[in-house]
C-alpha cells in the first residue's frame, strides 16, 4: 500500500477541495481515503498500486491549482515492509565476521613469512 502526500497551492474553499478530490479519484482508479484540505493546502490518499506521479501532477495542474510537492511512501502498517527491513541483518553480520576472519588470517600468514 502506498500513501501519497501532495502539497497544492491555490485552493480557497470546500469547492476547491471537492474539485481536487474529484480529479484524484478520476486519475487514480484505486485511490482510497482521499482527504483534501484547503486550509493546509494538502491532498492525501492511499493506493494499492504505485501511482504515476507525473500523471497526477499534470491532472491537478490542469485544473488551475499548482502542485508544489508530492511524496509517495510505502505505508508502514504493512507487514511486508517490516520483513524486508529485518531480513538482511543476519547476512550482513555473517559477511562482517567473515571479513574479520579473513583479515586475521592474512595477518597471521604475513607474520609467519
Ligand atoms: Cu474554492
Amino acid at each position: 500500500m502506498y500513501k501519497i502526500d501532495i502539497e497544492i497551492d491555490g485552493m480557497m474553499c470546500g469547492m476547491c477541495e471537492a474539485h481536487v478530490a474529484d480529479v484524484i479519484r478520476k486519475t487514480v482508479n484505486d485511490a482510497r481515503k482521499v482527504a483534501v484540505s484547503h486550509t493546509k493546502g494538502t491532498a492525501v490518499f492511499l493506493t494499492e498500486e504505485k501511482p504515476d506521479e507525473d500523471k497526477i501532477k499534470d491532472a491537478i495542474d490542469a485544473t488551475g491549482y499548482t502542485v508544489m510537492s508530492m511524496k509517495c511512501d510505502i505505508s508502514m502498517d504493512m507487514c511486508y515492509s517490516q520483513k524486508v527491513i529485518k531480513k538482511p541483518e543476519p547476512l550482513r553480520f555473517g559477511l562482517f565476521s567473515f571479513m574479520i576472519f579473513t583479515r586475521l588470517n592474512e595477518k597471521s600468514e604475513s607474520s609467519v613469512s
